[in-house]
């Protein structure tokens, strides 16, 4: 039993299915609706069962991959974290199983959703815990529309930080007044998954490791594919612990939503930054610009992958011949970060830096122009003119237009003669010297 049903996910789960959905999800069709795409993800099929659609999800422990080099036992829904999407209509009755394979209780809380207070899934308080190896059955008739999420609320902080969380897109019935051609959704998590481990510590409160769109990290994330002049519309969900401005390059888009619903079109904000608050969750829609352009969480240690923090500031300090000491102890030590840290994607690009086993550089990625120094929440909008509806293939690199691209027209520091605010006087000798014992600093 527990063997088909993993070897059917293998077949049509989330690698599979991406191409076979690639035409078909641009159809509206007698569904009524244009269905989402799922980074990396997939939509749960149901079962339409004396008119209720009957969806199953079984919480349970796999392995996951964040992008390849790095996989860690966690915690999700029908072998995938974030669990699989589920799309209704509103006005659908649903009927949603929940199966516990977990070795500890939990339940499902449908966060946001206007329903009986005895389905809203608080364990202890709603409802009885769901414990291991018992199905749960959740009904009502789903009276929103908008861009909803689920997850347990049975010990949230351990089950919550390994993974278990995912997508609930109710459309409006009657379809979109303003439809849009390519309905993105992704949702944001953090996972302390230590330099070297294999489980997400879930005692970690803030200095987390991974930074992930739908648990995935870049490179590893689909990039969001549309053909120039649609009008896509990109769902973001929060269920990390951290807030997360959500920067788009290209375009000014409009803030046209939430987990409020569809905002009436008066509200819509235009926006190139939306901070999307823990438990919050945003829709953002634009028209299609040519181009490749970043999508990414404006905290720049979220576009970063697994590094240390609790590390020495070497910006400005010369490690010439300190480093070849080091060298003869520690063999392949490398110092780095007197200049910046680029330097450390040009170590990880030509392999010379061996990080501990299981775990991502913490910068990585290549352009058609060099590394791209990113990780964490970064991923790119492809827009080309001659894209196929419903294709979302990556289609490789933009071709930039003849003049359109910044080029180098100098290799000389003193070239020109640019305008500089005037440099500080020198520091006064008089005054008292700098206290060190009274600095914040461990040292
Ligand atoms: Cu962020």
């Amino acid at each position: 039993m527990k063997l088909s049903r993993r070897n059917l996910f293998a077949a049509a789960g989330a690698g599979a299915l991406v191409p076979s959905l690639a035409v078909s999800a641009q159809t509206t069709g007698s569904r009524g609706y244009r269905p989402v795409r799922t980074l990396n993800g997939w939509t749960l099929p149901y079962k339409l069962v004396n008119g209720v659609k009957e969806f199953h999800l079984v919480a349970e422990e796999f392995e996951h991959e964040f992008a390849p080099g790095s996989r860690a036992k966690v915690w999700g829904y029908n072998g995938s974290t974030p669990g699989p999407t589920i799309e209704v209509v509103e006005g659908d009755r649903v009927r949603l199983l929940v199966t516990n394979r977990l070795k500890e209780h939990t339940t499902m809380h449908w966060h946001g959703f206007i329903l009986p207070s005895g389905m809203d899934g608080v364990g202890g308080l709603s409802q009885a815990h769901i414990e291991p190896g018992e199905t749960f059955a959740y009904e009502f008739t789903i009276k929103q529309s908008g861009t909803h999420m689920y997850h347990p609320h049975a010990d949230e902080m351990v089950q919550m930080a390994l993974g278990m969380m995912g997508m609930f897109i109710m459309h409006p019935r009657g379809g979109d007044p303003v439809p849009v051609d390519r309905d993105y959704c992704f949702i944001m998590h953090n996972w302390a998954l230590h330099p070297g481990t294999s489980r997400p510590d879930p005692m970690v409160m803030q200095d987390f490791d991974l930074w992930t769109f739908n648990s995935k990290v870049f490179p590893a994330i689909d990039p969001l594919v549309a053909r120039s002049g649609e009008r896509v519309r990109v769902r973001v969900g929060n269920l990390s612990m951290w807030n997360h401005p959500i920067h788009m390059h290209g375009v000014e888009y409009h803030v046209t939503g939430s987990d409020g619903g569809r905002w009436p079109r008066s509200q819509w904000r235009r926006e190139v930054t939306e901070l999307v608050g823990v438990g919050q969750a945003r829709d953002l829609e634009f028209v299609a610009v040519p181009g490749d352009w970043a999508l990414h969480c404006h905290m720049s240690h979220h576009t970063m992958n697994a590094m240390g923090h609790a590390i020495p500031n070497n910006l400005g300090v010369d490690q010439a011949g300190v480093a070849e000491e080091i060298r003869a102890l520690l063999p392949g030590y490398s110092a780095m970060g007197q200049n910046g840290m680029a330097e450390h994607a040009d170590h990880t690009a030509m392999g010379h830096m061996k990080g501990p086993p299981n775990t991502l550089p913490m910068m990585v990625g290549q352009g058609p122009f060099g590394n791209l120094e990113m990780g964490g929440m970064f991923t790119l909008i492809k827009v080309r003119d001659d894209i196929a509806p419903g294709d979302f293939r990556d289609p490789g690199w933009y071709r930039s237009p003849a003049g359109t691209v910044a080029k180098r027209i100098s290799t000389d520091p003193d070239f020109g003669a640019p305008v500089r605010a005037p440099a500080l006087a020198p520091a006064d000798p008089s005054a008292p010297p700098t206290d060190h014992s009274k600095m914040h600093h461990s040292g």
